[in-house]
């Protein structure tokens, strides 16, 4: 059916000779030559090329079996389509029934959704002495958050030989998820491995989750507690967590988009795209991000210009940074309405 919208129908019916006046009502003087209208007919679109019509069968035949109908339809697009019904009988006249179907309006809608890969921020502490120093007492650290819009804490006393795991208040995990910039489930898992036996220095690896992102490393917030000649406690990252960052663009029917952030508000989409001269308006709504920063927006066609089946948006991340950044442009619902998701 191509771009014939179909979502209402209606039956009218006239005989050759009676055409304007009987969209109701069977003339009784016709009722043994003329059958009845076909009645409740129904449209439904079946793909993009396929329409299925049904319909009742008229309530009397006029006396002769009805042969045939005749179904015939109009592909033009954005006005009424005037589709018509003719059934036969052996003999008299032929009744010509007619469906009108209208279209409805629906706005493509695309969405455009950026990914990257999920690996953690990971972060060691290592405690070292001198030789023959032997490492004893606690330390303590803090961890600034307040770039991210969180908040500077300090740690509670954390033994030179505290276990990675279990024992509230004393493990590695469970000092620093008492921490409220942390926070209960804030620590993805830390292991301890023995680095100097014969001076008790141990080496933390501290794995962060990710929905505190790309953390800053710990620092030392206070080792006058911490015993043993020359000890110490150093920090280092592994690797920051995995974070969509910088910008990427869109294409759309021949035009590219200038750079558009990777967290770009609704309006800083939808001005993107409608600086496209192959686009004229479009409604974008946002939601996120995810752990890795990404987003999704939502947008529908809303113009005349991008009436009907438009082309899919094909993502430009040459620009994108982050471990297995992407974009993908997914067809929500096309000019029927039809969901693809
Ligand atoms: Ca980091
Ligand atoms: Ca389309």
């Amino acid at each position: 059916m191509g771009r014939g919208l179909v979502l209402s129908a209606l039956v009218a019916a006239w005989t050759t000779s009676r055409a304007a006046s009987a969209v109701a009502a069977v003339n009784p003087s016709a009722a043994s030559t003329v059958p009845d209208a076909p009645s409740s007919p129904t449209l439904t679109v079946l793909s993009g090329q396929d329409l299925k019509v049904d319909w009742d069968a008229p309530l009397t035949d006029g006396g002769q079996a009805i042969q045939s109908y005749n179904v015939e339809w109009d592909t033009d697009p954005g006005t009424q389509e005037v589709q018509t019904l003719t059934t036969t009988t052996n003999t008299g006249p032929n009744e010509v029934q007619m469906i009108t179907t209208t279209s409805v309006d629906v706005n493509e809608i695309q969405l455009v959704q950026t990914t990257a890969v999920e690996l953690r921020e990971v972060q060691t502490i290592r405690t070292s002495a001198n030789a023959g120093g032997a490492l004893g007492g606690t330390f303590s650290v803090t961890l600034d958050m307040r770039s991210s819009g969180g908040t500077l804490q300090t740690s509670g006393e954390i033994s030179h030989d505290a276990a990675a795991t279990g024992a509230a208040y004393l493990s590695m995990k469970n000092v620093l998820e008492a921490m409220t910039n942390i926070g209960s489930g804030g620590i993805h898992d830390v292991t301890r491995t023995v680095d100097v036996a014969a001076t008790g220095g141990y080496l933390w690896t501290i794995t962060f989750a990710s929905p505190l992102g790309n953390v800053p490393e710990l620092k030392l917030a206070d080792a006058s507690a911490l015993t043993g000649t020359g000890a110490k406690v150093d920090f280092n990252t592994v690797n920051d967590a995995n974070m969509l960052d910088d910008t990427f663009r869109l294409s759309f029917a021949g035009f590219t988009t200038a750079a558009i952030p990777y967290d770009a508000s609704v309006g800083a989409m939808a001005s993107a795209l409608q600086n496209l001269q192959s686009v004229e308006s479009v409604d974008v709504t946002r939601s996120g991000p995810d752990n890795q920063r990404g987003f999704r927006w939502t947008v529908t066609f809303t113009s005349e210009l991008n009436g009907g089946n438009v082309d899919q948006m094909v993502p430009v991340t040459t620009d994108l940074k982050g471990t297995g950044a992407s974009a993908v442009v997914t067809t929500l619902t096309d000019e029927i309405g039809r969901a693809h998701v």
